[in-house]
């Protein structure tokens, strides 16, 4: 197969959501000599891309947008080993600390954004659901986070955005790193209420903003 009908199949196995077809292909392009980097740039990127906007336009909804990550998941665990094999490692673009916070477990909105970030070269590091505010504080100093992200879906719950910040103030690492907050409940009056610096109501808009933030 052409290098250029591969990259189209690849975007198309993201489109379509088929996560088997899209690590089969990735499995392809390291038997073609490919170069890992130029297979999710060129490839399966495009599809992403290409989900992201009909997702924003309303022409997919969420089912499509959840199998779409699924499938970039799959071909990014096929291609990352052999990007660290070349010693060709993605552009770093920051490090995000994400989870859900404490006394929440919904994950799927969560791992979503984790996914899109990670696929966009983000260093994500998910701490999963029910996190403790001091547990993400301590993990955000030990990996020298740039953004602190969280999701919340209750509005029980969404309190302890407010109290991570306040946490971040208390031990002195607020102005290191920027907050960013999101999930059904969440809103940019919150958002000024709590002083976090960003917010989506997205995965897609999650991305466009953690680049706004950073500046990359
Ligand atoms: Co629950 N639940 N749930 N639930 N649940 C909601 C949130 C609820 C709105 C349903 C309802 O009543 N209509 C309601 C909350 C009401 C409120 O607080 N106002 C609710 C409730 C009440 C509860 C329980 C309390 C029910 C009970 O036990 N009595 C309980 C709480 C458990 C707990 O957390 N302690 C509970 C439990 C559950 C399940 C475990 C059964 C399950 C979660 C399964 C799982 O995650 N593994 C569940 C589900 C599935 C839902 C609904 C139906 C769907 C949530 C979801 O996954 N959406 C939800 C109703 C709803 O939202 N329509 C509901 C899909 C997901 C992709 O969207 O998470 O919004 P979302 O993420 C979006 C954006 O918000 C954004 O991007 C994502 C992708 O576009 N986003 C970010 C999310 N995080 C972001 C972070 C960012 C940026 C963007 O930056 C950091």
């Amino acid at each position: 197969m052409l290098t250029e009908d591969l990259f189209k199949e690849m975007s198309q196995s993201i489109t379509d959501g088929e996560a088997e077809k899209a690590a089969e292909l990735a499995k392809q392009a390291v038997e073609m000599g490919i170069d890992p980097l130029e297979a999710i740039n060129k490839g399966f990127v495009a599809g992403v891309n290409f989900v992201g906007d009909q997702f924003s336009c309303g022409l997919m909804f969420l089912p499509e947008l959840v199998m779409a990550g699924e499938a970039m998941k799959a071909a990014v665990a096929v291609l990352e080993p052999e990007l660290a094999k070349r010693g060709t490692e993605r552009r770093m673009l920051g490090k995000v600390v994400l989870c859900t916070v404490e006394g929440d477990i919904h994950e799927i909105g969560k791992t979503l954004v984790g996914t899109m970030l990670s696929a966009t070269g983000f260093q994500v590091f998910d701490m999963g659901v029910d996190v403790p505010i001091m547990k993400l504080v301590e993990k955000a100093r030990e990996v020298g986070a740039d953004i602190v992200a969280m999701s919340a879906l209750l509005t029980t719950t969404m309190v302890h955005q407010k109290d991570v910040i306040e946490a971040l103030e208390d031990v002195g690492m607020r102005s290191k790193v920027k907050v960013m907050v999101g999930g059904a409940p969440v809103t940019q009056e919150w958002v000024k209420q709590i002083g976090a610096d960003g917010y989506s109501e997205d995965a897609i808009g999650a991305v466009k903003v953690a680049r706004q933030l950073l500046g990359v």
